[in-house]
């Protein structure tokens, strides 16, 4: 069979990172199907020409992951497809909070033939064995023999062969300027920012977040050696190809166990694994000067930090007391003096938000070293 996982664009921006659970999904398919990858994002598509493109390959069933603010245009392109006679597993974040609105149970209409909830590592194998024999059953759910809900270890992890998949849609360097750098030889006539896990759960449970409701508060972490051999892998690729790569560790919070955190960067400094990397770290955790300095050794970049507000009785009604808006400057000038600059982020609409907060928050922002603050509005997920 073969099989297409498609990730619906968001409509307003041009991701910078493909989505890892494709790749990781392909990597799990039993052997004797083949997995084609569309973004979106990378490679926009109407439902016509997505339609004639599954047409074309020859598809046989089709994924789609989405997150709650892509989902209108996920059912969307999964309409077409089911209506072209396809079949469409739905998986990822929104539909395993509703699942019943994927599978039409809401009264409203029928999106998908079968969901997949939670982490579909476990199930994925069996839906791809059920597809093919047209069997597909309406809900996979990875639940142990007595029905309680399985999580992946993470041990073994699964190697995704980054340097054997076509990765040209997610370049970011545009297709016009590819040529003529790369015949500069500088180097840069290739981009990619690639996303890896090194563990996954978090259990602060802060109220605005889905991650503690979806992967649990059990953490999980992959062996620092699985970690190692996939960044020595992509790095010995670049050098081979002359591309420029970069790491997006996707953790929810990658040091939440600091002592794991600082064994694993030391041994991505002791293999000589270094590609530049940027993670998600609360800013409770950067107290710590070693850390910090492990960071910057290990080619550390960017440290995307959710500040949500600079409030403390707005982060203590949201669930988020242990940061600390006193320590905010503090935290990002340890970070700017070793060259490592924040991607700060803030929620705008938390309930003792008054008139004026948006630009006491940019008075405060402009007090500290440069970075990216990001803004979002409160919004409420399934
Ligand atoms: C990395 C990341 C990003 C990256 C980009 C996404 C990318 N390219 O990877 C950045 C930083 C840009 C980002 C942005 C946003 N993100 Co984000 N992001 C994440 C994060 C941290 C990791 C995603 C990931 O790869 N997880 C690991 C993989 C393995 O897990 P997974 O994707 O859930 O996939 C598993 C299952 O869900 C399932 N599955 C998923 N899809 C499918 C499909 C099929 C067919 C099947 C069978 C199974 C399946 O199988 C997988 C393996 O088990 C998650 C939190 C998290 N830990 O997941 C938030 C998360 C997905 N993001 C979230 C949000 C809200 C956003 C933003 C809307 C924030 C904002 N206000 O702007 C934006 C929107 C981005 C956009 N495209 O428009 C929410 C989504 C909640 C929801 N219900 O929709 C999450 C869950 C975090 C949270 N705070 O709750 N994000
Ligand atoms: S620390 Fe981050 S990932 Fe963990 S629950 Fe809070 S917002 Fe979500």
């Amino acid at each position: 069979m073969r099989i297409l996982l498609y990730n619906p664009d968001n409509g307003v921006t041009r991701n910078f990172m493909p989505h890892l659970w494709m790749f990781l999904l392909k990597t799990l398919t039993p052997a004797g199907h083949e997995v084609l990858l569309i973004d979106g994002n990378a490679r926009p598509m109407d439902e016509t020409q997505l339609v004639r493109f599954i047409r074309k390959e020859k598809i046989g069933l089709v994924g789609i992951g989405a997150m709650t603010r892509m989902i209108a245009r996920a059912y969307r392109m999964a309409d077409a497809i089911r209506a072209a006679g396809v079949p469409v597993v739905m998986g990822g974040p929104h539909v395993t909070e509703v699942p019943e609105e994927a599978l039409g149970h809401d009264g409203g209409p029928r999106h998908a033939d079968a969901v997949a909830l939670g982490e579909a590592d476990q199930t994925w194998p069996q839906i791809v064995l059920d597809a093919a024999r047209g069997q597909l059953k309406e809900i996979y759910a990875p639940l142990d023999e007595t029905g309680k809900e399985r999580k992946p270890s993470l041990q073994p992890y699964p190697e995704i062969a980054w340097d054997k998949m076509d990765l040209d849609q997610f370049d970011l360097v545009p297709k016009p300027f590819r040529p003529i750098l790369r015949r500069q030889g500088s180097g840069w006539g290739s981009v990619h920012m690639i996303p890896i896990e090194s563990g996954r759960g978090c259990p602060y449970g802060c109220e605005f977040c889905t991650v503690t409701g979806f992967f649990g508060d059990s953490i999980r972490f992959r062996t620092n050696e699985s970690v190692v051999d996939e960044l020595l892998r992509l790095k010995r690729h670049a050098r081979k190809n002359r591309k420029q790569v970069m790491v997006f560790f996707i953790d929810d919070n990658f040091a939440i166990n600091i002592k794991r955190t600082k064994s694993l960067l030391r041994d991505i400094i002791a293999a000589n694994a270094q590609l530049p990397w940027i993670a998600q770290i609360s800013a409770n955790l950067l107290r710590d000067e070693e850390l910090v300095d492990l960071i910057a050794a290990s080619d550390g970049k960017w440290i995307f930090i959710g500040m949500e507000s600079i409030d403390s009785v707005n982060l203590a009604d949201v669930n988020k007391n242990f940061n600390k808006p006193s320590e905010y400057s503090a935290v990002l000038n340890r970070l700017a003096a070793r060259g490592i600059y924040a991607i700060t982020s803030f929620i705008v609409g938390l309930d003792n938000d008054t008139v004026g907060v948006a630009e006491r928050t940019l008075r405060e922002i402009e007090s500290w070293p440069p970075g990216l603050p990001i803004f979002g509005q409160l919004t409420p997920f399934p």
